[in-house]
């Protein structure tokens, strides 16, 4: 898979695909990620990007031409399955957005700022507006990191032990059960002995059972989806 991201901030960028499970993907060559500055695309010399809004009001957009002109250079070298928006009134990430989008193989990102981009790249570009929650980030950069991390570690090869993702949180639209590691006894807290005993069907049975305990309490939403 590959995913370009076009940003005013590629150094926020930098530290969360260099590392441990994002990282593994690049060097294997299942996952490409490219940053792109979108200053390469300003409209002048001093480098500009946004511009004051129409009707006035705080707050800079991100203007038109030089996103324009970076989608349109970006999609002579590539066909993208995607181009997604992140800003916070787009729909709300989850899991089966991960799934579905980890079966692409290529996605564009746009990282918005300020009070966002024109609306005519949304409706001209965009094919899909993602938000990570009801909460507002300064930018899409950080919502553009988890947005890749979850797709990421979805990909064929990523994960060390391959089945590990099918037993993750919301994969079933339950949450994970609880884990233990060594010692067994923990200043008198112990582990459930059927984790002890060496049955791998009662401990799936087990592990069934908490997931299902652990939606209900926390989460029942997630049992009324489909
Ligand atoms: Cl994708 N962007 C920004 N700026 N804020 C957000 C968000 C995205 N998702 C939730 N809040």
């Amino acid at each position: 898979m590959n995913i370009d991201i076009i940003t005013v901030l590629p150094e926020l960028l930098e530290g969360p695909f260099n590392h441990s499970i994002m990282k593994r993907a690049q060097e294997k060559g299942l996952l490409t990620i490219q940053t792109h500055n979108l200053r390469k695309w300003a409209i002048n010399k001093h480098m500009q990007v946004d511009d004051y809004q129409f009707g006035g009001g705080a707050g800079m957009v991100m203007m038109c031409e030089p996103l324009a002109n970076a989608i349109d250079e970006l999609q002579e070298a590539k066909k993208y399955d995607e181009i997604i928006y992140l800003t916070p009134d787009g729909k709300t990430f989850n899991q089966k957005a991960a799934n579905q989008l980890s079966l692409k193989n290529n996605l564009l990102l746009i990282c918005g700022h300020y009070k966002g981009i024109d609306e005519r790249i949304r409706s001209q570009y965009v094919t899909m507006e993602i938000s990570i929650g009801d909460y507002v980030l300064s930018g899409g950069e950080l919502a553009a990191a988890i947005v890749v991390d979850a797709i990421g570690r979805l990909l064929p090869g990523v994960l060390n032990d391959e089945t590990s993702a099918l037993f993750d949180s919301f994969q079933d639209n339950l949450l994970a059960p609880p884990v233990y590691t060594r010692p067994a006894d923990f200043r008198g807290d112990k582990v459930p002995d059927v984790l002890l005993q060496g049955d791998p069907k009662k401990v799936a049975e087990w592990r069934h059972e908490q997931s299902l305990l652990r939606t209900k309490t926390r989460r029942p939403d997630l049992l009324e989806e489909e």
